[in-house]
């Protein structure tokens, strides 16, 4: 059988005045991960939209599409294409797990939830002769699933081949997040065993590693024996982990030991009306400034994520989370504006109080104000949220953030970290054009082991951690 396996792009992403090197960061795993599912007899593709150009003209007998909510437009016009010319459909992912009526007549099958169980049912079903329309998935497991077809993975394209996924999901529960509306149903965390978590890690090549799980700290017994399993595998890694992780005893220190270089720290806001809020419990009475300190001491760098336009939010939210940042010395920020997405708790609660403006998909890429804020008219919050990057990443900025490092070599990285990533972005806008997005990645492990940590015994004579990366 014949499968083409698409992740479609955002408009964005495809600009032809523009690349952001975001797009060119990651391959698209979660196909990865569902070819792992096919026989050998099939022959099987995968395009990424994002960084080449899909050709269309082909004649696959099964095409399988994964839907982003920002990509949900581009996904159906495709998926309506392919369905013309007579392939069969299979959508899924978020978008689809969200609003399954939308996505269905674009499809002859959709699929809600994580795929690894509902993916292979589907497979027998197909070759039978008797695919369902709908498959929902309700075993969460992912002991014993196969390798992901990385063979299928075009590495060349991207900056970071080698990231990877060790669990699903996030044992908290956010108002905001997608995560209750992806895995309701079923658990809603779940992880690898050990052992083939550390297989699939001895499998990748090269040093650097990203995992883009949602919370690799979340379950402790596990995260312990990965970063035990992963010492004197001279990897260079980065992650997302949250504030009461970091502040854990014990935990990041194993991580820091393993290879752990930066880390995305969701903050998301310095109020803890607006934690409450958003039921971000897990954040709350934590203190931001010893977690920040706790890691720079481990040499590892800070990406923080913030989130602007929560109910609490006035005009001064801006300029009082940026001068925070700053005073902090965090590496690198990451800002959204507050993003309802479909069939999460925040969306059911705007749309009660009739407060969504939009529901064009396409705006809703946490840059864009698709609702009505409390304290704030949509365009302050807008124009806040991109003040707040500028000033972030000015170099005046830059220079007093560097400024909190204890050492001159601590305060060279900074400035080269920040500076790479939001001053240099015409250069990455070249070198995606060129494709030549993994001729850098030397020079991001370079960069990444560029300096030595003294100040703290744990990490000295171990490579100091400092990414471009960890601003997507
Ligand atoms: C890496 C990542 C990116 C990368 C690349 C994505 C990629 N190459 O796949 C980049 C940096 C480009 C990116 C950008 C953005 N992202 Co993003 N990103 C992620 C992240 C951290 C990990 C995705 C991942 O690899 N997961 C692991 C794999 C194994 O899981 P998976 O991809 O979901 O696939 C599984 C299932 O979904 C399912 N499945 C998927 N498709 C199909 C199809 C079929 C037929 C079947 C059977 C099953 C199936 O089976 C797979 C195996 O279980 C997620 C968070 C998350 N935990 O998912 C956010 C996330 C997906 N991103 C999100 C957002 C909002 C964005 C941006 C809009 C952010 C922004 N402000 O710029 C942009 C735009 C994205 C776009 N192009 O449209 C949201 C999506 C919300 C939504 N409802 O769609 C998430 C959930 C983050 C969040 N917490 O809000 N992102
Ligand atoms: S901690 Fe992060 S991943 Fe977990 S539910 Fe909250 S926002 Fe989602």
């Amino acid at each position: 059988m014949n499968v083409k396996m698409i992740l479609p792009a955002l408009t964005e992403a495809k600009s032809p005045f523009f690349r952001p090197i975001k797009y060119s960061l990651f391959p698209p795993l979660g196909l990865a991960t569902l070819a792992g599912y096919l026989s050998d007899d099939d022959a099987v593709t995968i395009q990424d939209e994002h960084v080449e150009t899909l050709d269309l003209n082909d004649e696959p007998d099964l095409v399988v599409i994964q839907v982003y909510i920002t990509s949900a437009y581009r996904a159906y016009q495709i998926a309506d294409h392919y369905r013309a010319k007579g392939a069969y459909v299979a959508l899924g992912g978020l978008h689809v797990t969200s609003l399954p009526d939308e996505a269905a007549p674009h499809a002859d099958s959709i699929f809600l939830g994580p795929g690894e169980d509902t993916f292979p049912k589907f497979l027998s079903d197909f070759r039978a002769g008797t695919p369902q329309k709908v498959y929902q998935s309700q075993v969460r497991d992912l002991i014993g699933m196969p390798h992901i077809r990385r063979d299928l993975i075009k590495r060349h394209l991207y900056l970071v081949p080698n990231s990877i996924v060790v669990s699903r999901g996030c044992p908290h529960v956010c108002d905001f997040c997608y995560k209750e509306a992806f895995f309701k149903g079923g658990k809603s965390f779940y992880t690898q065993a050990v052992d083939d978590a550390l297989a699939e890690i001895e499998r990748l090549p090269g040093r650097h590693l990203y995992f883009l799980d949602d919370h690799l700290f979340g379950n402790a017994r596990f995260a312990a024996a990965l970063f035990d399993g992963m010492r004197g595998m001279n990897r260079l890694w980065q992650a997302a982990g949250t504030v009461q992780a970091v502040l854990r005893s014990g935990l990041l220190e194993k991580a820091v030991a393993s290879g752990l270089r930066s880390l995305f720290v969701g903050f998301e806001t310095l109020n803890p009306e607006s934690l409450k809020e958003q039921h971000k419990h897990q954040n709350l009475n934590r203190d931001y400034n010893a977690a920040i300190r706790r890691l720079h001491e481990f040499g590892v760098m800070v990406n923080g994520s913030f989130v602007f336009g929560m109910d609490q939010d006035d005009e001064t939210v801006f300029d009082r989370t940026v001068a925070w940042a700053v005073e902090q010395g965090i590496e690198t920020a990451t800002f959204h504006i507050l993003t309802p997405y479909p069939d999460t708790a925040l969306y059911k609660r705007m749309q009660t109080e009739n407060r969504l403006t939009t529901s064009n998909w396409d705006l809703y890429d946490t840059r864009h104000v698709v609702y009505k804020p409390a304290r704030i008219s949509p365009e302050a919050l807008k124009a806040g949220y991109w003040r707040a990057y500028r000033d972030f990443y000015r170099w005046g900025s830059i220079l007093q953030g560097a400024a909190s490092k204890p050492t001159l070599k601590g305060q060279l990285r900074h400035i080269a970290y920040a500076g790479g990533w939001k001053k240099l972005e015409p250069l990455w806008d070249f070198v995606i054009r060129a494709r030549r997005v993994t001729s850098m990645l030397p020079v991001l492990e370079a960069v990444l082991s560029g300096g030595r940590v003294a100040e703290n015994p744990i990490t000295q004579n171990r490579e100091s951690s400092s990414s471009i990366l960890d601003s997507f």
